[in-house]
Formats: structure tokens, sequence, C-alpha cells
């Protein structure tokens, strides 16, 4: 394959130049960090599953109107997507309390919250992403008041989605993280899309028999294999066959790319698709 242009390297992700004009190569790597990259490891299997676990969730709320980054899946590890500009603020919803929420304000962990609670995070590496409000975020231009309303109007209906499907196929969805990007129509107008990824690097979740912790929790906290869990939530999906992906600790990498095939022969029509018209159009 002919050299690519890196744009960005992250924790957990590479983002090369794309085939055509305002597409990007959405590497996903098998790195994994926790505590702002106090604490790193190289897992086989991580980059795969989330790729495929990312793409799937994408299609689907591209199928309830809401506009992602999400274009489709190019191999095991890569997908194309959009070419955005990050907003610097993380979104995050909590069904459950857990993580950071139980230690800012000792919340017992898996105390079910009367509503879904919305939170924002300044995205910092160097300040460790702080959590901020939305007057921060206003006031430091991070997001104007239009995009914040869109931000929190797509964070609701995700959850509510996310809810469904996840409790349909035995898991309890915790929290998650999202991110959105801005592109630029052709004639100077603006839109805000789904960004980033959505999977259990971003997600919490919880078996909802016996409350196993699947996601990168396993990781932080050493609470078990963290591709088993991964492995789990794929299966359950129904993204990868019983017995997964892993062949003596090694991605299967034939099989991977079979399934990576059908999901593309899915997907044949899925190009470069219009950007949704519910998402409001306007001057930057
Ligand atoms: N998250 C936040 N920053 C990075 C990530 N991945 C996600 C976590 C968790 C949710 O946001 O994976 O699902 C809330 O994280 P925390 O640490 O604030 O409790
Ligand atoms: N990915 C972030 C980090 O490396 C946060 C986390 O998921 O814990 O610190």
């Amino acid at each position: 394959m002919a050299r690519r242009k890196m744009i960005y390297e992250g924790k957990a992700k590479i983002l090369y130049e794309g085939p055509d004009a305002g597409t990007v190569i959405q590497h996903f790597k098998d790195d994994a960090t926790a505590f702002n990259g106090e604490k790193k490891a190289v897992i086989a299997g991580k980059g795969v599953l989330n790729n495929r676990i990312s793409a799937h969730l994408m299609t689907k709320l591209e199928s309830i109107g809401i506009p992602t980054h999400f274009i489709r899946s190019v191999n095991m590890r890569e997908q194309l997507v959009r070419r955005v500009e990050i907003a610097p603020v993380e979104v995050v919803v909590r069904n459950v309390a857990a993580g950071s929420l139980c230690k800012r304000l000792g919340i017992e962990e898996g105390t079910v919250l009367f509503r879904p609670l919305v939170e924002f995070y300044y995205k910092n590496d160097d300040l460790g992403d702080p959590m901020v409000n939305e007057e921060h975020i206003i006031t430091f231009g991070w997001a104007d008041p239009y995009e914040l309303e869109e931000m929190v109007t797509m964070a609701w209906r995700i959850n509510d989605y996310l809810n469904g499907l996840f409790s349909g196929i035995g898991l309890r969805l915790i929290d998650f993280k999202l991110e959105f990007g801005r592109i630029w129509g052709e004639h100077g107008e603006l839109y805000l899309v789904l960004a980033d990824e959505i999977s259990p690097d971003t997600c919490r979740l919880w078996d909802a028999k016996t409350g196993e912790k699947l996601d990168k929790d396993r990781f932080r906290h050493d609470l078990g294999d963290l591709v088993e869990g991964y492995q789990y939530i794929a299966e359950k999906l129904g993204l990868v066959p019983a017995g997964g992906i892993l062949q003596g600790g090694n991605v299967n990498e034939q099989l991977a790319e079979k399934l990576e095939q059908i999901e593309n022969e899915l997907s044949k029509e899925r190009r470069l698709r219009d950007l949704k018209p519910g998402n409001k159009p306007r001057k930057p």
C-alpha cells in the first residue's frame, strides 16, 4: 500500500489522510491507556473489536437520523470517516453512577440516576480533561450555544436509542462519552456530526444479570481480561461468531477480514451520504 500521510496520532487511534477530499482513515490501535495515559498496555484484538463495534453503532445511529462522521469500514482495523474539526468538549451521559461521578460526589457505584445526567469535560490532555459547565464552553468559545444545544439533544437521543439496543441483548449501559465534529459545507455552512468512536473504550457496559463489568474498567482496575469483555459485547451485538475472533491470543486475521467483507457488502451503497437535513445548516 502506498505510504499514507498521518494526520494525528492519539492514545488509541491514528488518523490518516483519506482517499478523497474531506475524508480520513481512522485506524484503531491495540493500545490501551487509562488515567490520562499513566497506565498503558498493548492488548491484541482490542483495535479490531472497537473498530467493528464503533462502525456498527455509528451505522445504527445514522439510521435513526443522528448525523455521524462514519462512512464505511475499510479493513478490520480501519474505517473511512469524514474529516471534521473536533469540538474540544466531551459530552458524558450517565444512567447509573460509576467512575468519576462516584469519586467526585461520594455517590455509591450502581446508584440508578432518576434521570440521565449530562456532563461536559474540556478535552485537554495536559489538564486531564477537567469537568466544565455550559458557561465555560460558551465563554471560551469551545462551542457556541446552538452547537451546545444540538450536542445535548443528540446525546439524549443517542442515550435513549443505545439504552434500548443494549438492554435488548442483556447489557446495561451505565454511561458513555461522545465527541462531536464540525464540517463546513460548500457554501460556508456548518454542520455538527457525531465523531470519534463509540466502543467499550468509551462506554461502561455491565452484564444485566451478573453485573459483570465488560468495558475498559477491566483494564483500568485490573478486573479481568479486557478483550474477553469486548468480545462478549461484540458477540451479543452479533458482530463476531461465538468463540470470538481471537486464536491463541492473536487475532484470527482470516476470519476478521471475512467479517469485514460481509459488513461492507451490506453497506455497498453507503458511500458519501448526504448530511442529514435534520441537522440545520447555518452560517458559522
Ligand atoms: N470516557 C471519558 N473520557 C474518556 C472516556 N473513555 C468515558 C468513560 C466512561 C464515561 O466516559 O469510558 O464510560 C465516564 O467516565 P468517568 O471516568 O468520568 O466516570
Ligand atoms: N483514555 C483516557 C486515558 O488514557 C481516559 C480513560 O479512558 O480512562 O487516560
